[in-house]
């Protein structure tokens, strides 16, 4: 029998990627200039972002696959029978099948994402792959409150997945205030959490600014997006992409920086940048795994074990209840 997949939507009112053009406003009439990460995810972004995980420079994808590769078995003890897994974000479905597989016959995948047409299609296509599993998707932002549907009725408790190092995008108050809602929302269970950590700067550096250009383009995406969906005329060329490691803050940082003083136009609005004024688009914390210990510990969760691969660069690690 093919089961199909009924998208539930958490925002309250409005699609939650409605946010853009408020947050460009916003971004721009503020000093510093920052604008939220989640904007670079459309079709192009997304896409790009693939591209990202493919490039030489950036190990954090394939490190943390092939942690999952390695530990799938024992990581899966740890996730239990008769668990429902929520997966904040919906971003790769090689991950999630991996743990999957590992599982004895898991019965309910609730993913979350704000992006409600590529949840639909990972869904579908998850849903096709394991005909016995009830995928439940949910539209919504899991970095504000929500609620999830009932669990399922063949589970007994919830585990949290978060791959990806994406927490890192998070400042550290906010991913306090994110471990603290999974928490709730996760109660019996645990949280797989995925997380890139401090290393040498030159390869972190490395990492966001890659030779060919993808991780330029992907930051600079967010303007040509911007340019079609906001009615807005950035000249992109007169942006240049600039990535850095902010030792202090323990972040790589990304920004559109302006090349000469200029004027721009989003939605009827004027605003001007100043040679040399930055667009901050994204960061990136990277942590150690004593950082992680005692988040752990502040927002009620126990640091379980962390796997790490040989040269520390990335580690998975289970937060118990
Ligand atoms: C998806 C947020 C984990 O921070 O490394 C990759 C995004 N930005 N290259 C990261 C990203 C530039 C990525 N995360």
């Amino acid at each position: 029998a093919h089961r199909s997949t009924t998208l539930f939507s958490v925002s309250a009112g409005k699609a939650p990627t409605d946010d853009f053009s408020a947050d460009m406003l916003k971004a721009l009439a503020s000093r510093p200039r920052y604008l939220s990460p989640k904007h670079f995810y459309d079709e192009q972004g997304s896409s790009l972002f693939d591209q990202i995980c493919e490039l030489p420079e950036y190990y954090p994808t394939r490190a943390e696959l092939s942690l999952l590769k390695l530990h799938a078995q024992e990581i899966a003890e740890f996730l239990g029978k008769d668990v429902e897994i929520v997966e904040f974000g919906a971003g790769s479905q090689q991950k999630i099948q991996l743990l999957l597989d590992a599982m004895d016959t898991p019965h309910c995948y609730v993913p979350i994402d704000i992006s409600g047409s590529h949840l639909a299609a990972a869904a579908e296509t998850l849903q096709r792959r394991y005909p016995e599993l009830d995928v439940r998707p949910v539209v919504g932002d899991y970095t504000s409150p929500l609620r999830l549907p009932a669990m399922h009725r063949n589970c007994d408790r919830r585990v949290g997945f978060f791959p990806g190092s994406t927490i890192g995008n998070l400042c550290p108050s906010e991913a306090l205030t994110f471990l603290k809602q999974a928490r709730h929302l996760l109660r019996g269970g645990g949280l797989l959490l995925g997380v890139d950590l401090i290393k040498d700067p030159a390869i972190l550096h490395a990492a966001y600014n890659d030779s060919q250009g993808v991780t330029a383009a992907f930051n600079r995406n967010v303007l040509i997006r911007a340019n079609r969906e906001l009615d807005a005329n950035f000249e992109i060329n007169a942006f240049a992409h600039s990535a850095f490691f902010n030792a202090p803050l323990q972040r790589v940082e990304m920004h559109l920086m302006s090349l000469r003083s200029q004027r721009v136009r989003v939605c009827d609005q004027t605003f001007s940048f100043a040679q040399g004024e930055t667009l901050h688009t994204e960061n990136s914390h990277k942590y150690t795994v004593d950082g992680l210990r005692s988040m752990a510990v502040k927002t009620g969760f126990e640091l379980g074990p962390v796997w790490t691969d040989a040269q520390n660069q990335f580690c998975l690690c289970w937060l118990q209840i």
